[in-house]
């Protein structure tokens, strides 16, 4: 299987356009050894405020990647993009319809092998995203391997993303993902505010993504950068 843009990052920082975040906070979160910054947020996300944030990224060395939830915050410059697919909701606007929404305009456009989508599957109901895609976030062990075979297996999706954002999720839930993913990248995210909640979330996860915690704990949120180094890569 070829090796994805995103395929060696083990850590990455979510960064929310419609929050505000300092220069220095920016600097220490860029330059943290951190693989990678991806831009995404669930409300609030606007042209203006994405491309103001992808631009003090753009200053540092380090991976920047656009996930793609609406039109208006759809801008050229990223290093990768990835496209939403929520994988447990019924609502086909969210599986398909906003995505082809989005081809009829911006298709030709598209830098394809810089472009992912993303196998999502949300499991906190009281998340922004689980609330807005109508997920259905109670699904047993078994209903979890079901969706991750349909990401992986039938639709061949690049990655899955296991997102619990504001909560910290269950692992042996992530361990089962694990064990179905084969070659494609598994993305844990969700209420990692620790060391050592990425050391258990990327115990299992390819790639841990940290969001929440760098608007209200800067310090916390370094520190998970240290404890994914001190796996093993
Ligand atoms: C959100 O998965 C990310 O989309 C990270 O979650 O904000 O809870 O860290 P948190």
């Amino acid at each position: 299987m070829k090796e994805e843009w995103f395929g060696k990052w083990r850590h990455a920082f979510k960064l929310d356009p419609d929050k505000t975040i300092s220069d220095e906070a920016l600097d220490a979160i860029c330059t943290s050894g951190t693989d990678a910054i991806i831009i995404g947020g669930s409300s609030g996300v606007t042209f203006e405020n994405t491309v103001d944030l992808m631009s003090r990224v753009r200053r540092y060395e380090l991976d920047c990647a656009l996930e793609v939830s609406t039109m208006d915050g759809a801008v050229p410059g990223f290093d990768g993009y990835f496209v939403p697919i929520v994988l447990n909701t019924d609502r086909s606007e969210w599986i398909i319809g906003n995505q082809i929404e989005g081809l009829m305009t911006y298709g030709t456009f598209v830098p394809w092998e810089e472009t992912a989508a993303q196998g999502y599957i949300i499991l906190n109901e009281d998340a922004t995203a689980a609330k807005l895609t109508g997920a259905k976030t109670e699904l047993e062990v078994d209903e979890l391997i079901a969706h991750i075979r349909m990401g992986v297996q039938l639709m061949r999706l690049p990655l899955i993303y296991m997102e619990y954002s504001g909560r910290f999720g269950d692992m042996e839930m992530l361990r089962s993902a694990r064990s179905v993913c084969g070659e494609t990248r598994l993305f844990y995210g969700g209420g990692i505010d620790s060391a050592e909640k990425a050391r258990q979330a990327a115990e299992w996860a390819d790639t841990i993504v940290v969001g929440n915690v760098i608007y209200t704990d800067l310090a916390a949120a370094l520190s998970t950068v240290v404890a994914v180094d001190s796996l093993q890569k």
